[in-house]
């Protein structure tokens, strides 16, 4: 887990950077019509870091790693991520999940592989695990940053950069 989160602290900096390379003009505007612009992607982004914050500090005083969804779409939209400052989103984005690699660096080994029966991970999960296959809150952060890392590569593919 150490190691991953290094890689993952890695890639939040070179993304940071490159992420830079899109002017606030560029970020706002989509290149593929009715799929999210960069800011939009950012926004959802920002959206999960809050959600699972919550999450992985809610599973370290229970059993159960059942948590409420969220609407990603709507989110997105009342939000109007697109009239955002392009700058401070990479720099929201990027800060919170710093904090999220201190939190995760701050739950016990044993917390972190304990089994858990109940989940809604096959509700919740960037790629879902059986309702009747238990779970640990190890692999619920790696999930996370897999979705993290696959909306990126929607950004470098979307944009040529
Ligand atoms: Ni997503």
């Amino acid at each position: 887990m150490k190691t991953f989160l290094e890689e993952f602290r890695q890639t939040l900096e070179n993304a940071a950077g490159r992420l830079q390379q899109l002017s606030d003009e560029q970020s706002r505007i989509s290149k593929t019509p009715g799929k999210w612009s960069a800011k939009q992607i950012m926004g959802h982004l920002v959206d999960s870091a809050g959600n699972n914050h919550q999450r992985f500090v809610r599973a370290q005083f229970k059993d159960d790693l059942v948590f409420p969804g969220y609407e990603q779409e709507e989110w997105v939209k009342v939000q109007n991520y697109e009239t955002e400052n392009w700058r401070e989103l990479i720099q929201l984005w990027k800060s919170y999940n710093l904090h999220i690699i201190h939190v995760a660096e701050n739950i016990p080994v044993d917390i972190l592989r304990k089994k858990r029966v109940k989940h809604n991970l096959h509700q919740i999960a960037w790629k879902t695990i059986p309702e009747e296959e238990a779970v640990t809150l190890e692999y619920f952060i790696r999930d996370y940053v897999g979705h993290l890392k696959n909306h990126l590569e929607q950004i470098w593919s979307q944009y040529k950069i």
